[in-house]
């Protein structure tokens, strides 16, 4: 019976090594990569998650330029499963990371990268999302930076609002990872390559969306991330009350909104919006928030493409902290 068991676990030690060794993540280069040819049948193709920051970023942006291409939806575990880490994903990003755009089979790594080519590879006749003049498209530059989520971004909070995102979302990772299977979730302990991701969401699925707060850093970091993306819709306050609107250059819709459009969003999707907007709180902000929902672009890639598990992610939110005001304190408390 022993070396029974003995050879069992052996043999699903062999599996795991050899399935990690085919499931090896690795860094890649920001831009197009031309020497990369991926199965394609459209020109454009994107490879992208409902509810991921950079996504939305990307799909608002080949909406509104009118670039028609082929959806191919990954999900994060939040909305269901670890498929960016799946062979056949990694075949696509070896970094394991949505979203992916691609070009006639050649993909482009990194959404801010990705809506630079896509503005500049757009139909004949498509909305010019880039500026001409050299200040203006400096400025543009900066506010898409200072909206972008980098590669560490719980050591750079300061320097973007996209990086307060992760911060700010924990909340709804807790709601939504009810939903999701605990075993779904163990497939990330064993082939994910940043360990602490699983081990969030199992915590968050063990503590509950009621105690979750409470449990290691979980606290801290939401606060911080309350107290960062304060900071940040000040600078944005002050900029579009510079530009005078209605956009963050002025008179031009440009890729810097595209960008800003998805933070407001995610301020959206985490039952936040009464906390940074409204009620005399940042008019400016408020105002190009509402302008910015009114853009077809928003109906088509954000509303029309979100996923049941962040809608009742959201709901569940929103019910328990109406239900809990110790829960709303300690969920809000930081933003006031
Ligand atoms: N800087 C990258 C960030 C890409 C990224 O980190 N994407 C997240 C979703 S927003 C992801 O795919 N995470 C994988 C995971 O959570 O397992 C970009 O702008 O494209």
């Amino acid at each position: 019976m022993g070396s029974l068991v003995f050879l069992l676990l052996l043999g699903l030690a062999g599996w795991w090594a050899f399935e990690k060794s085919r499931r090896k993540t690795h860094p890649v280069p920001p831009g197009l990569q031309k020497d990369i040819d991926l199965p394609h049948e459209q020109e454009f193709e994107l490879y992208h998650n409902a509810l991921s920051l950079c996504s939305m970023k990307s799909r608002v942006c080949l909406a509104e330029l009118g670039i028609p291409y082929r959806s191919h939806p990954i999900h994060l575990i939040e909305t269901g499963a670890y498929e960016n880490i799946s062979r056949r994903f990694l075949a696509v990003n070896p970094a394991g990371t949505v979203p992916v755009l691609v070009h006639g089979g050649h993909p482009i790594y990194e959404s801010h990268e990705q809506i630079r080519y896509a503005a500049q590879h757009a139909p004949p006749g498509s909305r010019a999302l880039t500026p001409a003049d050299p200040a203006s498209k400096a400025a543009m530059e900066a506010w898409i930076d200072r909206s972008s989520l980098t590669q560490d971004p719980m050591a750079e909070g300061e320097k973007s609002a996209g990086n307060a995102v992760p911060r700010l979302t924990l909340p709804l990772f807790a709601a939504m990872i009810e939903e999701i299977p605990t075993w779904s979730i163990l497939e990330g302990l064993l082939f994910h390559w940043d360990r602490k991701r699983p081990v969030m969401f199992l915590t968050m699925k063990l503590r509950g969306l009621s105690r979750f707060h409470q449990t290691g850093p979980f606290g801290r970091m939401l606060d911080r991330g309350h107290r960062l993306m304060n900071d940040h819709l000040d600078a944005l306050e002050a900029r579009l009350v510079e530009s005078g609107g209605p956009w963050i250059l002025g008179g031009d819709f440009s890729l810097a909104d595209v960008s800003w459009l998805v933070i407001l969003e995610r301020i959206r999707q985490v039952d936040n919006e009464h906390l940074f907007l409204g009620a005399g709180l940042r008019p400016a902000c408020t105002a190009y928030w509402q302008r910015l929902q009114a853009r077809p672009s928003y109906r088509e890639a954000i509303l029309e493409q979100t996923h049941s598990t962040i809608v009742r992610g959201t709901e569940r939110l929103r019910s328990a902290k109406a239900a809990n005001p110790v829960l709303r304190e300690a969920l809000e408390g930081a933003a006031r």
